[in-house]
C-alpha cells in the first residue's frame, strides 16, 4: 500500500482555489465556516473563564479549526470518534450542545458524564464520542477495536481515532495501526500535526520523513494534507472514510496545522518557541483562509460574519449562565454505573454518604 507524502491542498495559502472543490452543498459551506467561527471565539471564551477561575483547565484548538470541523464533516452520524484533547470541535459539531460542553468544563449536575472526568476530557455517547484517557495514543487502540467489532458484526460503521503528533510516538500507535491493517478493519486514524507536544517540537518527536509515511511501516495507506484547509481536509478525510466503509481498509492521515496557543490553560508556549514561527502561522489562518474563498464565491458577507459573531458569543454567554447556575452532581451519582444491582455493601456507602451529604452524623459510618 502506497503513502501519498504530497501535500494535499485544495485552497492556497491566500484563499485562492488551485484544484477541484469538493462537492459540498452551499449551505454546508456556510454552515462549517459558522462552526470555525464559533470554535474560535469558544477557545477565547473559554480561556478567560479559567483565567478567572471559574473553570479549572482548558485546551485550546485555536488555529486547527479546519482540521477539526473538515475530519468531523467526512463522517456520518452512525460513525464513532474515538477523540483527544483537541476534538471537542467534533462533537460539537456532531450536535453536543455548548452548556453540555461547559457543563462538562464545570463538573456539574449538566455534565453528560457527572463530573467523572478531568474539565476537557469531553465525550458524549449520543453523537458516539467514546470517552477517551489522559493517556496519549490509547484512543487508537479503542478506535482499532471497535472497527473490528463492526467488520465482524457486519455494520456500515467508520471508526475514527485522532491522535497528535506526540502520540505516533506511543506503542499504542504501533499496536493500532498493525492491527488494523492486518485485519483491514473500517478505521481512519487521523493525526492532527500541529507541529508540538507540549514543549517538544517535531523535530525531537521523529526523524522520519513526514508523520504520514510511518503508514508504510504497517502496508497501510499514508496520505498528508494541510490541515488549515478546510476543502482539502474534507476531501482527504470523506475518501478515507468511504474507502475503509466499503471494505477497502484503513487509512493514515496526517493533517498538517499548527497549535496557534499552549498546550493547554497550564502552559505557557513563550518560554520554548519562536514568535516568528507562530506568525508564520497565523499567515496561514484556517478560518481566514475559507473565509476569503467563500468570499470570492458569494457565499459570505461582511454581515454574515458579523451576525454569526453576534449570536455565536450571545449563545456561549447564555450558556455560561445557565451551566453555572447548575448544583454539582448528586452524590448518589458517585456509586451510580457500576453493577447492575447494588451490592449491600455499596448501598450501605451511599445511605452515608447521603447522610453526610445533608449534614446528618451518622453513628458508624466509615470507620476508620
Ligand atoms: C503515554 C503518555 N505520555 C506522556 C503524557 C504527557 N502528555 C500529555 S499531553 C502530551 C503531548 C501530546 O502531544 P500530541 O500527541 O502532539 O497532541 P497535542 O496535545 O499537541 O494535540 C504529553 C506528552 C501522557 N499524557 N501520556
Amino acid at each position: 500500500m502506497s503513502v501519498d507524502e504530497t501535500l494535499h491542498q485544495v485552497l492556497d495559502v491566500s484563499g485562492r482555489a488551485i484544484a477541484p472543490v469538493p462537492d459540498v452543498p452551499k449551505e454546508d459551506l456556510r454552515r462549517l465556516h459558522r462552526h470555525m467561527v464559533s470554535m474560535r471565539l469558544l477557545d477565547q471564551r473559554m480561556l478567560s473563564l479559567q483565567r478567572q477561575g471559574r473553570i479549572g483547565f482548558y485546551g485550546m484548538a485555536t488555529g486547527q479549526e479546519a482540521t477539526v470541523t473538515g475530519s468531523a464533516y467526512a463522517l456520518r452520524a452512525t460513525d464513532w470518534v474515538f477523540h483527544a484533547l483537541r476534538e471537542t470541535g467534533v462533537c460539537l459539531w456532531r450536535g453536543t450542545t455548548l452548556e453540555e460542553f461547559i457543563c462538562q468544563l464545570i463538573g456539574n449536575a449538566g455534565d453528560v458524564l457527572i463530573g467523572r472526568q478531568m474539565p476537557m476530557h469531553f465525550s458524549d455517547r449520543r453523537v458516539n464520542s467514546v470517552a477517551w484517557s489522559s493517556v496519549i495514543g490509547t484512543q487508537l487502540v479503542h478506535a482499532m477495536g471497535a472497527a473490528y467489532a463492526a467488520k465482524l458484526q457486519q455494520h456500515d460503521t467508520v471508526c475514527m481515532g485522532y491522535i497528535g503528533d506526540g502520540g505516533t510516538s506511543s506503542p499504542d500507535f504501533h499496536a493500532a495501526l498493525n492491527f488494523a491493517q492486518v485485519w483491514q478493519v473500517p478505521a481512519v486514524f487521523f493525526c492532527q500535526n500541529n507541529q508540538w507536544a507540549i514543549s517538544v517540537p517535531l523535530s525531537a518527536q521523529t526523524a522520519s520523513s513526514s508523520i504520514a509515511i510511518k503508514a508504510a511501516a504497517y502496508g497501510m495507506r499514508g496520505v498528508r494534507v494541510d490541515g488549515n484547509d478546510l476543502l482539502a481536509v474534507i476531501q482527504v478525510t470523506r475518501e478515507a472514510v468511504e474507502r475503509a466503509r466499503a471494505g477497502g481498509g484503513p487509512t493514515f492521515i496526517e493533517s498538517l496545522t499548527y497549535r496557534m496557543g499552549g498546550h493547554s490553560s497550564s502552559d505557557d508556549p513563550t518560554r520554548y518557541r519562536d514568535a516568528a514561527q507562530v506568525q508564520y502561522w497565523e499567515e496561514r489562518d484556517p478560518v481566514r483562509r475559507f473565509e476569503t474563498w467563500l468570499r470570492s464565491e458569494g457565499l459570505l458577507t461582511d454581515a454574515d460574519l458579523e451576525q454569526w459573531t453576534a449570536e455565536v458569543q450571545d449563545e456561549i454567554s447564555r450558556a455560561i449562565t445557565s451551566a453555572e447556575s447548575l448544583p454539582a452532581p448528586p452524590i448518589e451519582s458517585m456509586f451510580s454505573d457500576v453493577y447492575a444491582q447494588m451490592p449491600a455493601a455499596l448501598a450501605d456507602q451511599m445511605k452515608y454518604a447521603l447522610a453526610l451529604g445533608k449534614g446528618t452524623h451518622v453513628e458508624g459510618a466509615f470507620p476508620l
